[in-house]
């Protein structure tokens, strides 16, 4: 009820206090509650509640069910597996009671795939890329370590030409120095002709390093369509 009377700091250190809680600790969007909802490999098993999407793709085995995980607060959400390549269907999972959504597209580039698995794979993501409407952004994971892959190169290149709007994740970057950061981010902004370096985020899921930043970016693609904090009813 109104002005919190009873602190033991006078007012200007609470504001102080506020204010430096926003600055410094790790920030991250307030998740209510997080669910799988299910697989799909066709267009008939997506979520017909038309609540915007944010999708996230990467080869196998880059770390993305780890980010999903650490970006949801969640430890076993989404698999972390010693197995890549297994996962061969779009996984929804509806983030506070459906205010929105995330999709972990199947993980791509796994060597041990069939050429007729390869081409089913891309015919199921471009599909849910070109169609689907509710799409706001999609993050593309890459490893911190290594140049993006060909295949990475062609992603980028293939949502720059659908004008989806994307962003890179370098994640695993607890494997790479402070010193190598500069070189890892210019080598995969000039590989992935990001036209700013900057548009590359760093990411750990070990650390939680970039957590924050990468919030704030994704929430600036959610907010185009309202609120996200809906209840968990509606
Ligand atoms: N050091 C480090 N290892 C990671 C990170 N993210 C994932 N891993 C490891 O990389 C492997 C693949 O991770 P996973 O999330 O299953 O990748 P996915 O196949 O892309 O979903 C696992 O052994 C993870 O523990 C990270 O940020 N830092
Ligand atoms: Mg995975």
């Amino acid at each position: 009820m109104g002005v919190k009377d009873n602190s033991p700091f006078p007012l200007a250190l609470n504001v102080y206090l506020w204010y430096s809680e926003q600055k410094f600790t790790t920030w991250r969007m307030k998740v209510t509650s997080a669910e799988f909802v299910g697989s799909a490999t066709s267009p008939r098993d997506f979520p017909r509640d038309r609540r915007p999407e944010i999708a996230f793709a990467g080869r196998s085995n880059v770390g993305k069910s780890s980010l999903l995980n650490r970006l949801l607060g969640r430890r076993k959400l989404a698999r972390v597996s010693k197995t890549p390549g297994r996962t061969q269907t779009i996984n929804f999972f509806r983030i506070n009671g459906g205010a929105f959504y995330f999709v972990d597209l199947p993980g791509y580039g796994y060597a041990k795939v069939s050429e007729r698995m390869r081409r089913s794979w891309a015919g199921m993501v471009e599909g849910y890329l070109r169609d689907r409407e509710m799409l706001r952004a999609v993050v593309m994971i890459v490893d911190a370590r290594h140049p993006p892959t060909p295949l990475d190169q062609e992603l980028r290149a293939w949502l720059d030409a659908a004008r989806i709007p994307h962003l890179a994740v370098l994640t695993k970057a607890d494997k790479v120095s402070r010193g190598g950061r500069r070189r890892s981010r210019e080598i995969a902004a000039a590989a992935l002709k990001m036209r700013d370096p900057e548009q590359v985020l760093f990411f750990s899921a070990v650390t939680g390093e970039g957590e924050r930043e990468l919030w704030q970016h994704l929430a600036q693609y959610l907010q185009h369509s309202g609120t996200l904090a809906k209840g968990r009813n509606a």
